[in-house]
């Protein structure tokens, strides 16, 4: 029996993800402005025709009263949205305790805080007490037949909750980070919970093969589950795990660049920087993205190359983010002394080798910058995919230029045939790749450049999507039939 949406008479899909696609400001007269944030996992399932997806996440703002959560509840089921509310406090303890000081830096192979932050019992206590506020979110909009879709290390405890509520529903988890080494997992004192939890998923799915198989031997290290890179078992029960690398909409960026607007920007930086060969970083401010490593790799190429010292510029664009956690903040110091060092030291009166700003830009100009630069430079020291090199790609067709890609992103598996890859922690080497870049034949540039536009319009957000979900219910079925034989 599955449950159609009433209207659309399309199967329903809950998307089930920390933040919500759309963010909240209060007005005076206390009604609700709501944003819609048109990148990202949004655009994404736009594509996804033959499904009605509704979302549920957190609401993004604190709504203590009852009245103030019930006109924000009712002004966002108009976006399809259906927000969970989480006071101050557990977002502290729950995302920027848990999530942003635990989780994600063991997941890209920083370890553990080398504070006691670790230990402290009440973060988890409280990461667990969000995750079944969010269960019993879905529990309350599911209807038989509905596919739920969890994302990311928010949510590893969500699908044990969900099925334990109804073992029948269909549950898929996605992890946007790498899934590390298990020997980097094996620290985690909750090791043992979390994994066991988004094994009652049936399904998970990573970016990477590497990630797949890093899942799958830590089920077996610290679980003593068998499994293969296909699935793991646990007591007659197989969870799927598969790769399923992650892409953009490509045709956006493809439109956006033939907009007006994007023309005048166009044209206000090819005069600006006539002179010079443009390389372009795009990063969150993050330890993971490898801002200070390439910053010290292009001043070590500046060392190395007097002759390019009046010709190139790089232009690095940081969006500050989890502002409230005190390593990213000294972070923030420690990059802003260094490229404070590079221009001081390689500087003119005239003009100065980094460019380096701490905001994020519209998305119009951030199509012209992709599209006017020589070379794209991501270092990150680990990172699920990397989006900025996809959308680079795609806004290069006229200029063709070339992508230096961390063999540390996922995206080195899907871009590393036309990417130069390098290693980020050495900087000898970023700093020769760059060198090697600006002196490129424009054959080979053409070529490496072809490769990886194929690769970009071809496998798409909306193919990743399709994929997963057609995946999920398919899973499903066939766990049923084996059950029934
Ligand atoms: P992120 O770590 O956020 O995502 P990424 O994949 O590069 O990293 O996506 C960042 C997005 O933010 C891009 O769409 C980019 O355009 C935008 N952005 C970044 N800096 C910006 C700026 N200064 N101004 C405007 N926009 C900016 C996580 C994982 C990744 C994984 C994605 C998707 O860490 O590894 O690829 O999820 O799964």
């Amino acid at each position: 029996g599955q449950e159609e949406d009433k209207q659309s008479g399309k199967q329903r899909l809950l998307v089930v993800a920390n933040r919500l696609p759309v963010s909240a400001t209060k007005m005076q007269n206390n009604e609700w402005k709501l944003e819609i944030s048109v990148g990202g996992l949004v655009s994404v399932l736009l594509g996804l025709k033959d499904f009605e997806a509704k979302w549920i996440g957190w609401a993004g703002v604190d709504v203590p009263d009852k009245a103030g959560q019930e006109s924000l509840t009712k002004a966002m089921a108009e976006k399809k949205c259906i927000p969970v509310f989480l006071d101050k406090e557990t977002v502290n303890q729950y995302y920027n305790g848990y999530c942003n000081k635990i989780l994600w830096p063991l997941l890209h192979y920083l370890g553990l805080p080398q504070d006691e932050t670790y230990t402290s019992e009440s973060h988890y206590d409280v990461y667990k007490r969000a995750n079944l506020l969010f269960a019993e979110a879905v529990t309350k909009h599911y209807k038989e037949g509905d596919i739920v879709w969890c994302h990311d290390y928010h949510l590893m405890l969500l699908p044990q909750y969900l099925k334990q509520y109804n073992s029948k529903m269909k549950v898929g988890w996605f992890l946007h980070t790498p899934f590390p080494s298990s020997e980097i997992q094996r620290t985690l004192p909750t090791r043992s919970e979390l994994l066991k939890s988004v094994l009652a998923a049936d399904i998970i799915g990573f970016h990477t093969y590497d990630y797949a198989r890093h899942f799958v031997s830590a089920c077996n290290r610290i679980l003593g589950l068998e499994g293969t890179p296909e699935g793991v078992e646990d007591r007659g029960k197989l969870t799927k795990v598969a790769t399923f690398p992650i892409g953009i909409d490509a045709n956006r960026f493809i439109r956006t660049l033939t907009l007006p607007k994007v023309q005048e920007y166009l044209t206000n930086l090819r005069e600006r920087f006539a002179e010079r060969k443009i390389i372009l970083g795009v990063d969150r401010l993050d330890m993971i993205k490898g801002i200070p490593q390439k910053i010290l790799a292009f001043e070590k190429f500046l060392e190395d190359n007097p002759d390019w010292s009046d010709k190139v510029v790089l232009l690095q664009i940081a969006v500050p983010t989890r502002t409230d956690v005190p390593e990213y903040q000294n972070l923030r110091r420690h990059v802003h002394e260094i490229v404070g060092r590079v221009n001081g030291r390689f500087g003119t009166l005239s003009s100065v080798p980094i460019i380096y700003l701490d905001r994020s830009l519209d998305f119009q100009a951030l199509c012209a910058l992709y599209s006017i630069t020589d070379i794209a430079l991501v270092t990150s020291l680990r990172d699920g995919m990397n989006l900025v090199s996809y959308e680079f790609v795609a806004c290069q067709a006229s200029k063709q230029g070339v992508l230096i890609l961390s063999e540390f992103a996922g995206a080195a598996q899907s871009l590393g045939a036309g990417a130069i890859l390098v290693n980020p922690w050495n900087i000898t080497d970023v700093s020769s790749a760059i060198a090697y870049t600006l002196n490129m034949p424009s054959e080979e540039r053409k070529m490496r450049h072809k490769l990886n536009f194929e690769h970009v319009t071809i496998h798409t957000a909306q193919e990743w999507a399709t994929m997963f979900v057609r995946e999920l219910n398919e899973t499903v079925v066939e766990a049923q039939l084996r059950t029934t034989q």
